[in-house]
């Protein structure tokens, strides 16, 4: 892919278990980005709005079964469908005339314009801040006991995320937190191997923030941590590779 040295939007992943405050973190962050005036959009994984997106919701709501290999999978895809999509005028603050002449469109055999969308987005100027990404997927499914590197796999080409903000939880208070909504995974014991492979994958470049402070102050912690991510962001963006 051809690097460019201009300018770009910040790919920021937000990670944690459940009820560790990922979601409303994110909101907040999404807000503190759009007034301090940078493009932002915030996407979510899994993202139950596409086909795939609806076998993955009603698995987790225990209305379908799958093999562990077979929802991994699913997971998967259903980042690899936002990465390169065929849906081009779905999405909001794309401009299709912009990039028409650019590498990042391919005309397909069948007819269709299939678009690096991901990468349009962060190309132009669009923040992304993603609540899950691949680092849930490979978490979850090792958690079962999968093998870590086989999880892993799938996810090598998705792009790497700029910053990965870690929301660190103990299982056991975010159990106590409000009572877990009755999705598949949501139970303290799996839950508590769901934290031990988070740690697995962490490594220096991920910000850990201790997510039983208080609100604002986690607010606040991430605030700092993605200002220096999201000003003259100039690194090539990168693929996620073999580790
Ligand atoms: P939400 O409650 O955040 O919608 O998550 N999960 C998520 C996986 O097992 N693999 C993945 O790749 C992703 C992104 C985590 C729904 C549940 O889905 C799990 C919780």
């Amino acid at each position: 892919r051809a690097s460019s040295s201009e300018s770009r939007g910040a790919l920021i992943v937000l990670e944690g278990l459940d009820r560790s405050g990922k979601t409303s973190q994110s909101s907040r962050l999404l807000s503190y980005l759009e007034g301090l005036g940078h493009s932002t959009e915030l996407w979510r994984f899994p993202d139950r709005s596409t086909s795939v997106g609806q076998m993955i919701s009603a698995y987790l709501s225990n209305k379908s079964h799958l093999d562990d290999r077979t929802i991994h999978l699913l997971f998967s895809a259903n980042r690899w469908e936002k990465r390169v999509t065929v849906e081009v005028s779905l999405y909001k603050n794309f401009d299709y005339q912009k990039f028409q002449d650019s590498n990042e469109l391919f005309s397909r055999s069948d007819g269709f314009t299939q678009i690096s969308l991901m990468e349009t987005q962060l190309k132009n100027g669009i923040t992304l801040i993603i609540d899950r990404y691949s680092y849930s997927g490979v978490a979850f499914s090792s958690a079962k006991g999968l093998d870590i590197e086989w999880c892993k796999a799938p996810e090598v080409g998705l792009l790497a995320p700029d910053i990965v903000l870690y929301l660190d939880i103990p299982p056991e208070k975010a159990a106590e937190r409000g009572g877990y909504g009755g999705e598949r995974y949501e139970q303290l014991e799996f839950q508590r191997k769901v934290a031990k492979c988070y740690q697995a994958q962490c490594d220096s470049s991920w910000k850990v923030i201790d997510a039983c402070q208080p609100i604002e102050d986690i607010e606040k912690q991430l605030q700092d941590a993605v200002l220096d991510h999201v000003t003259d962001v100039c690194q090539p963006i990168e693929d996620i590779d073999k580790q």
